[in-house]
């Protein structure tokens, strides 16, 4: 039997975080084969509702669950742990300045950083899923800088996710016969969901998405501001924002991540730039990518036409602003 991997969910006590460790718990994240030990973390007054989760988790049997930390100690939660999940976050709240929620989320990334320096796995593999994800996972970069920096991501597989059932469902095919979406550059509004290179399985062969959807004004407009302003969208209909969709694209990210991508596709992941496609290097920008032997690497060589171009160069601008301003709220 293979030894259990420890993974540690911030922000447990939340929304995503009730939706996402019954998924790790299953083996949805690591495989039906991987035994887990979950730690779950958040503050003090998420304590008694944190305590709960733990319950409903001892409740649930899971057969590959051998074990379960909750604590409100961010010493004891991310020690030894071999992937990270940062849920836990500082939400905007109504009439809260950009730079006010910003800095109150580089105080916890930058503390929680130090903590899985010292105490986390050498080789931990971190996906930070709370929002601004790409600035606090840079942040967790800057103050983590023994982990290697290829270990630290973010979520934009919900937006990849997102993308690829608008086109099954525009198409009306099975989404598991469309592939190789991008997501380009900041978990935000400023995204860009990309389809030029995105295939469909038919009974006659791969086609491209671009050849399948003839109306070109539907994928270079309402396609891609339905991928950008879903979130939105569930909240207005849920009251709530994502969750389950959030956790599902959790768990899919660092599946992949781990076990591989399948040969001929890749997966929107928000790494560690290298200037790749002339992004900037230095920011923590969503890129396709392929995964093999628990590496990302980036996939190179695609065409970018005009209408792309601008649309990579907005998102990268404005996470050179989120960038500095969250240097702003270091100083
Ligand atoms: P909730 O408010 O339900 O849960 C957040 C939890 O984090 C709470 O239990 C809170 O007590 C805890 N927390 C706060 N500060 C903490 C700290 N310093 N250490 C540990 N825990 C802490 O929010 P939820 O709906 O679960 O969303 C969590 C985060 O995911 C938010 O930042 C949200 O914006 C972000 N999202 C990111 C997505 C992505 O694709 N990257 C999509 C979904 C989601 O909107």
């Amino acid at each position: 039997a293979k030894d259990p991997v420890r993974v540690l969910v911030t922000g447990a006590a939340g929304q995503i975080g009730y939706a996402l460790v019954p998924m790790i718990a299953r083996g949805v994240m690591l495989g039906p084969d991987q035994p887990v030990i979950l730690h779950m973390l958040d503050i003090p007054p998420a304590a008694e509702s944190l305590n709960g989760v733990k319950m409903e988790l001892v409740d649930a049997a899971f057969p590959l669950l051998k074990g379960v930390v909750a604590t409100t100690d961010v010493v004891e939660a991310c020690n030894g742990v071999n992937i990270a999940v940062m849920v836990g976050g500082f939400p905007r709240k109504e009439g809260m300045e950009r730079k006010d929620v910003m800095s109150k989320n580089v105080a916890i990334y930058k503390s929680q950083a130090s903590a899985l320096e010292q105490y986390a796995a050498k080789n931990c593999k971190v996906l930070v899923v709370a929002n601004p994800a790409n600035t606090n996972a840079l942040i967790l970069k800057e103050f983590a800088p023994s982990i290697p920096e290829k270990n630290i991501t973010c979520l934009t597989r919900l937006d990849h996710n997102r993308a690829l059932g608008q086109i099954s469902e525009r198409l009306n095919v099975q989404v598991s016969d469309v592939k190789n979406a991008i997501i380009w550059g900041n978990h935000s509004s400023t995204q860009y969901p990309d389809v030029s290179h995105a295939t469909v399985k038919t009974p006659s062969g791969e086609k491209p998405v671009r050849q399948l959807v003839s109306d070109d004004d539907w994928l270079k407009g309402e396609f891609i501001t339905t991928v950008q302003q879903r979130g939105a969208a569930i909240i207005k209909a849920r009251k709530l924002s994502s969750a389950l969709s959030a956790a599902s694209a959790a768990c899919d990210h660092i599946h992949d991540w781990v076990l591989g991508t399948p040969e001929g596709t890749w997966v929107s992941m928000g790494v560690y730039s290298d200037g790749s496609y002339n992004v900037p290097a230095g920011l923590i920008y969503s890129y396709p990518v392929t995964c093999r032997d628990g590496e990302w690497t980036i996939v190179q060589g695609l065409s970018i036409d005009e209408f792309s171009r601008k649309k990579l160069d907005a998102t990268a601008e404005e996470l050179a602003e989120e960038k500095a301003l969250a240097y702003s709220c270091l100083s």
